[in-house]
């Protein structure tokens, strides 16, 4: 029951995380998630990360792997073996130490257009503290500029400035992109293209009912 979304940045990774988390339960570990948690927490890992999140650089693979594993394992030790990792790993070197700890069932690759993800990143807002996401247009907070659950402000992520989207865009091409081949190699994976989360999500939906089925955690 161990799967994993791999796409762009913007490519809807959270959006269609929440989906699978309401529909099947999931545990939702988002990488990027964690090391703003970390940053806002003044943690030593935060600070460390804190230049090159916001720069759209890749945090180095030693913190990104300790960080990572250590999340899962607590997971994993709480019973629960049921999670859909998103934006971890993104390298080569990431996916192989992952690989030596845990198996993935499911890795499901979003492939989603350059020309989309620009539009749309230059349109989102979030809410700082629970991470939740908004697009001014395409799925907007009830009133202006304000989270939905707490009313407190939302704002636009450091590393969401068009110059910086660029650089992550290149990283992603360049360093996560190619590691679809490894899990393409292992039979795992799935490619999902389209550039509407809202016509993407039903086929994946389909997709992982019929995964779900056979898969088993082997502490359930
Ligand atoms: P993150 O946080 O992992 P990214 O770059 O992987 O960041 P991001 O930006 O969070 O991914 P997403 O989750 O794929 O994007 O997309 P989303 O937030 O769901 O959707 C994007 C926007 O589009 C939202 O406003 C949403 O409402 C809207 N949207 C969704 N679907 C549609 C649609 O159909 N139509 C329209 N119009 N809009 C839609 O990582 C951040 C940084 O952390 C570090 C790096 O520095 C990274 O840059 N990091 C790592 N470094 C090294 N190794 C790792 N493993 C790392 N993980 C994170
Ligand atoms: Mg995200």
């Amino acid at each position: 029951m161990r799967a994993m979304l791999i796409g762009a940045p913007g490519s809807g990774k959270g959006t269609l995380a929440k989906r699978l988390v309401r529909d099947f339960g999931f545990q939702h570990v988002s990488s990027g998630d964690v090391l703003r948690q970390q940053m806002a927490d003044g943690t030593s890992v935060g600070k460390k990360a804190e230049s090159y999140v916001n720069a759209g650089k890749l945090v180095p693979d030693e913190v990104m792997v300790e960080l990572m594993t250590s999340a899962l394992k607590t997971l994993e030790t709480s019973g629960k073996c049921k999670w859909l990792l998103d934006g971890f790993p993104r390298t080569e070197s990431q996916a192989k130490t992952l690989d030596d700890t845990f198996d993935l069932g499911l890795v499901m690759h979003l492939d989603v257009p350059d020309e989309e993800i620009i539009d749309r990143i230059q349109h989102r807002f979030v809410h700082r503290e629970s991470g939740r996401v908004y697009h001014t247009l395409w799925n907007p907070p009830k009133v202006d500029g304000v989270d939905d659950v707490t009313g407190e402000p939302l704002i636009q992520r450091d590393d969401d400035k068009p110059e910086v989207v660029k650089d992550r865009l290149e990283k992603y091409w360049d360093l996560t992109m190619p590691i679809t081949q490894h899990y393409a190699a292992k039979g795992v994976l799935s490619k999902f293209t389209g550039t509407e989360s809202d016509v993407i999500y039903p086929s994946m939906k389909k997709f992982v009912d019929g995964w779900v089925i056979g898969a088993r955690c082997t502490r359930e």
